[in-house]
Formats: C-alpha cells, structure tokens, sequence
C-alpha cells in the first residue's frame, strides 16, 4: 500500500487523517486517485490485528469487540461484539464465517474497493473472527458482478496460506486452524439477505427464511455461523491493531467509528469516502460537490429520501444509521422518474415467495407509470400509499419491507410535484 510513498509522507497523510477524525472535518480521506492512502484500511498495518488477537483468549477478543462499540456495516447495524458472543456461545460441531460480500444494493459500491484494493485486511478480519468465536471454515460470498476479482482473491488466499496465516495452526498457534474459500452468487440481488444467502450456499435458490433462528444458532449447513459485511470485518482488523478505546473514540456516542460511504448522483466528486459517524447530510454534500442538491437518498435503494428542509440530520445511529450508500438528486431530477427506476429494480429482485412483495411491487410501479403520464386522481396515489403500508407489514424480509419506503418519501416531501402533472384529474 505504501510502496509509492516515504514512510514521512505516510505518516503526514495518516496524522492528517487522525486529525480528521478528532475534529470531525468531513474530509477524512476519498478513495480515488489522490487520497486513497489517508484510509484507515491504508495505514492498517499487515496482520497486526490477528497477531495481538492471538495473544488475547477468545472471550477477551471478543470483548474488544464490543468495548469498540462497532456495529454492522451492512446495513442494520446490530452490534458485532453481541453477534460474536451468541456464536461463541452456540453450539456446534462446525462454525462457519461468512464474509457477505453480496453487495447489491443500488449506489453501493465500498465493498468493491476494500475486496480490489485492502483484501488481506478482510481475510484477517474473518481470521480474527473465526479465532473469537471457535470457527474452523470460513466463506466469501462474492456477488456474481465481481467475477473480476476471483482471481486476484484467490491469489491472495493462497499467499495467506503459504505464510501460514491460513491453513493448520495459523502464526504457529496449536490447534488455530481456519481457511477462507469464495463463493460465487448468481446475480441475485436478495442473496445479500443473510438467509437466502445461507440458502444459496447450500444450492438452493436464494430464498429468506424466517427467524428466528438466526444464522448464529442455525445457519451454514444448520450450524452456528456468523455472518458479517466485508466493511465490518476490516474495520475489526483495525480495532484490534489499533485497541477499542481508539475505535470508540471516534464517531457519536452510540455510533462508534469511521464508515465508508459511497456518493454518486448529481455531484462533482462521486466516489468512496471514509467519514467518521456523525457528520451532517450537509457536510457530506459540501464534500462531494452536491449542493445544490434538491434530495439525498442515503442508504441505498432500501434507504430513506432525506429532502433538502432535512439535510442538517446527521448519518449516525442516533438519526440516520442507515447504510453507507448516497445518492444526491440535483434540482431537475423527476421524482417520480427516480420512483419508477427504484420499483424496476426492485420488481426484477423479488424473490418472489410472498405475494405482497412479488405482485405489489409491480402494482406500485404500474401505479407510478400511471401517474407519471398524468392520469391518476389524489386518491389514486392516495391507494399506492396504502398499498405501501400493507407491503411493508406483510412482506418477509427486507426486500419487500423497504421497498415502498421511496414512494412513501416522495408522497411526502414531493406529492406537489406529483399532482402537479399536466392533466391529473383532482377526484
Ligand atoms: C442474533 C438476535 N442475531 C438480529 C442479527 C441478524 C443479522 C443482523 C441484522 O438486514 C438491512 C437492510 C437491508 N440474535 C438477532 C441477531 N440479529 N437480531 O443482526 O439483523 P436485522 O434483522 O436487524 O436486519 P437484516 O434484515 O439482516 C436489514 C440490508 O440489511 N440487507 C443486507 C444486505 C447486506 C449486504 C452485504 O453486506 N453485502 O448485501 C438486506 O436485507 O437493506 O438495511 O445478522 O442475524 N436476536
Ligand atoms: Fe422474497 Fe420479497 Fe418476500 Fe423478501 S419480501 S422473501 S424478496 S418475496
């Protein structure tokens, strides 16, 4: 990572960070072609994490994790410390460490960087993991669309394996054995769903379960497994290089930590940003060069639309903790076009096994064409809203559960837009 700079370069770059960190700046550090050395990930020194984790029992790495505070970064942000502890708990012949790097939701793209550009500090993260919990096997899902990066992975495996990071008695610990192999998705965007991830890695079709029981008391092969998202796993490498009371020390009082956004849309400077929590819509717009922007969507396509009257809440837990995924709309963005492209999408992913999600997706998208071609009465879109709701409360995971959060944002912060369509009747 550092082989283009002096280590005195590196260590201004990394101090610049650091202080980032400390006075909340939101300029911390993008991922592209000048910054990308200011990332955590970047100054990660190789395997310092694993090796202070193997001079600590499993419990106590374990409390590490907690003591940092760090939440899931796919998306629900349940604590990873609480995770680990019910699966070192559980018992099981086999514990599995699943790696979801399923990532399929639209605008999100900070998964790829880590796996292209930081992917030992993943595979240390999942071996940290798997000596916390007691695991013996670990499993990359990789998303079907990152084919591209298999090989480049399995290289990398194979060198961890060579210098005894994995394989039988990693870093020459009796009895620490782990390995780490990728499977492949199909291109099935719900597959990112803990469940019908399991589902799909035994060979069946990408379906959610129900849970309880979750996947750390029954999931791989009805074994306890944990599964966690690529950006989680090396942040914990950096929590145990770094200590807990670094990690805890940045972010929000119950968002702890940096976090990778990925920004597109209406702004000058898309890209990947690692900010600490807590910094305003505004502020990250600033940074990105989307001021002008009329409305935000954070969270991917499942997230919340936050217009412009909202852009001084904060991405944190305490307000908005919802994912690292930004899109900005400009002032001339049709949100009812934006409406439409959302429900194609998520028409083309349902599953499909339960009728509120598989047909009432597609209802709401006919109802979204209609109105955009201006035939549709109040009360009509007055019907999609409740159609909306009876989504949301009947559909079995978080695809259908979501998905009609953008109609319902727009129906509120833009429904004059919407009724102001050429030849809508009013009855
Ligand atoms: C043990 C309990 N474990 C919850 C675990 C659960 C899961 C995690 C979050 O995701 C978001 C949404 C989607 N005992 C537990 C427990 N857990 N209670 O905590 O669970 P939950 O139910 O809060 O959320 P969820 O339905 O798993 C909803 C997004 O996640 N999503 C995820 C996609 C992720 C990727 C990726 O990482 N590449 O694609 C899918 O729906 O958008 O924001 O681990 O087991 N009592
Ligand atoms: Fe499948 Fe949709 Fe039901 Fe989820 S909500 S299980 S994606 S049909």
């Amino acid at each position: 990572v550092f082989s283009n700079l002096t280590p005195q370069r590196a260590h201004l770059i990394i101090e610049d960070c650091l202080q980032g960190f400390r006075s909340h700046r939101p300029t911390v550090g993008k991922i592209g072609e000048t910054y990308s050395s200011a990332l955590t990930y970047a100054s990660h020194e190789a395997e310092a994490g694993l090796r202070r984790a193997l001079t600590m029992s499993p419990a106590e790495v374990v409390s590490e994790v907690a003591a940092s505070g760090i939440r899931g970064r796919g998306g629900a942000g349940f604590p990873t410390g609480t995770k680990w502890r019910l699966a070192a708990a559980a018992k099981g012949d086999l514990k599995y460490i699943v790696c979801n790097a399923d990532e399929g939701e639209p605008g999100t793209f900070k998964d790829r960087i880590l796996l292209s550009r930081f992917a030992d500090v993943v595979f240390e993260g999942m071996t940290i993991a798997a000596y916390a919990v007691g695991a013996r096997e670990g499993v990359i899902y990789l998303r079907a669309e990152y084919t591209f990066l298999k090989t480049q992975l399995e290289a990398a495996l194979a060198a961890r394996r060579q210098t005894g990071l994995l394989g039988k008695n990693i870093l020459g610990r009796d009895g620490f054995d782990f390995d780490i192999r990728i499977h492949m998705g199909a291109g099935a965007y719900v597959c990112g769903e803990e469940t019908a991830l399991i589902e799909s890695l035994e060979g069946r079709r990408g379906h959610p379960r129900n849970r309880p029981p979750y996947p750390i008391d029954v999931g791989l092969n009805g074994m306890p497994t944990v599964v966690n998202n690529v950006e989680t796993l090396s942040s914990i490498s950096c929590i145990l290089a770094r200590g807990a009371a670094w990690f805890a020390s940045i972010g929000t009082e119950r968002s702890k930590g940096f976090k990778l956004f990925s920004v597109s849309g209406d702004c000058t400077r898309p890209g990947v940003y690692e900010l600490p929590w807590g910094i305003t819509v505004e502020e990250l717009l600033e940074t990105v060069g989307g001021g002008n922007a009329k409305a935000v969507q954070v969270g991917g396509y499942s997230g919340q639309l936050i217009p412009a009257s909202q852009f001084d809440r904060r991405l944190a837990y305490e307000d908005l903790g919802i994912g690292g995924s930004v899109i900005v709309y400009g002032q001339d963005r049709d949100m009812l076009d934006v409406a439409e492209n959302y429900f194609e999408f998520f028409v083309d992913e349902s599953c499909g096994q339960c009728t509120p999600c598989r047909d009432g997706n597609v209802k709401l998208l006919e109802g979204i064409r209609a109105l955009r071609q201006g035939k549709c009465s109040s009360r009509y879109l007055n019907e999609l809203i409740s159609l909306c709701e009876t989504i949301q409360v009947s559909s079995k995971c978080g695809l259908g559960q979501l998905s009609p959060n953008i109609l319902i944002a727009i129906n509120t912060h833009f429904r004059d837009e919407i009724l102001a369509r050429p030849v809508m009747g009013q009855h």
